[in-house]
């Protein structure tokens, strides 16, 4: 196995930082430890090695569908051999890599400003899979006549079972097999209730941080830091990377499994479904913080979701 990537790539934050998500739910949201986790932040290197959205007004928009619904038969075989093609050419592990770097400070578990770019950063992530995902499908499918996009998981709806047993990468930090996943509690996925909460019921999140809005209390809930009226934890993204467990449960390479992506699409489209009542206000990012390195792109340039060329096929729970 190759680890040149390891020598220039990917920065860790340290062995303060949570190896699992089961960890990462376990710990809470780190109001304690915010200045030993942000040194690493202060090397980051930002927005060299991609260009600006240039899309065409006529270039079709893809659709997103259900995982468990809408995203047919046909369309489940060609993301399979799609996520195929790209490992074979090595490309798929290369994006791994980017979720590996922990210098981008895009989860919450590394702080308030993690916090805060945790739905940018995500949402462009999710863009640069989907684009290569439609260029090798391209090829594998020249005579299709819709666009192939990332497929959404419900959480409240069971593990998509046309995935079973589908885990064509290897872990990119060591070149093994990941093993199995998990699929199943502890920790509970987010439920109907849990999703209601999330979306209609943000403002009972405390997040304890100074200044906080609405984005701020949606945002905690939504990443996996809220907590239910009774109290206990209120199960949404950290969890689910928890309950299907196996290399998802991995804080760094969890994009290794192809579910990511759907589990992610998922977060983004209840984001976007927020969006619709609470336009305003963004995050609590300035500077340099507001652009989602490795890319050029500032927050401010992912909220137009037809510009990025994806929409969703339902904009409700
Ligand atoms: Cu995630």
């Amino acid at each position: 196995m190759n680890h040149g990537h390891q020598t220039n790539g990917p920065q860790t934050i340290g062995h303060n930082h949570p190896e699992t998500f089961d960890e990462v739910i376990a710990r809470g949201f780190p109001h304690g430890h915010l200045d030993s986790l942000r040194k690493a932040n202060e090397s980051r290197v930002r927005g060299v090695t991609a260009p600006k959205f240039t899309r065409a007004a006529t270039a079709p928009v893809v659709t997103r569908k259900d995982a468990n619904g809408t995203f047919t038969p046909v369309e489940q075989t060609a993301y399979k051999n799609a996520v195929v093609q790209l490992v074979e050419e090595g490309k798929y592990q290369e994006l791994v890599g980017h979720h590996m770097d922990m210098s981008h400070n895009m989860h919450g578990s590394m702080g308030e400003v993690g916090l805060y770019r945790f739905l940018g950063w995500h949402r462009r992530y999710l863009v640069e899979f989907e684009r290569e995902l439609q260029r090798v499908d391209k090829i594998l499918r020249p005579a299709a006549t819709e666009k192939l996009g990332i497929p959404y998981w419900r959480w409240q709806d069971p593990f998509p079972a046309w995935l079973n047993g589908f885990l064509p990468s290897p872990d990119p930090s060591n070149g093994s097999s990941p093993p199995p996943r998990k699929n199943a509690a502890p920790p509970d996925k987010a439920n109907a209730t849990d999703i209601d909460i999330i979306l209609n019921q943000f403002a009972i999140q405390d997040t304890g941080l100074a200044g906080e809005n609405d984005y701020t209390k949606f945002t905690y809930g939504l990443e996996g830091w809220g907590l239910r009226p009774d109290g206990s934890s209120l199960p949404a993204h950290n969890h689910g990377h928890a309950w299907v467990g196996g290399i998802m449960n991995n804080t760094s390479v969890s994009p290794t499994d192809p579910v990511f992506w759907l589990h992610h699409a998922e977060v983004d489209r209840l984001w976007q479904i927020w969006r619709q009542t609470h336009p305003t206000p963004g995050p609590l990012l300035t500077g340099a913080d507001r652009i989602m390195d490795p890319w050029s792109e500032s927050y401010d340039g992912l909220l137009d979701i037809s510009v990025l060329g994806y929409a969703y096929d339902s904009m409700t729970i």
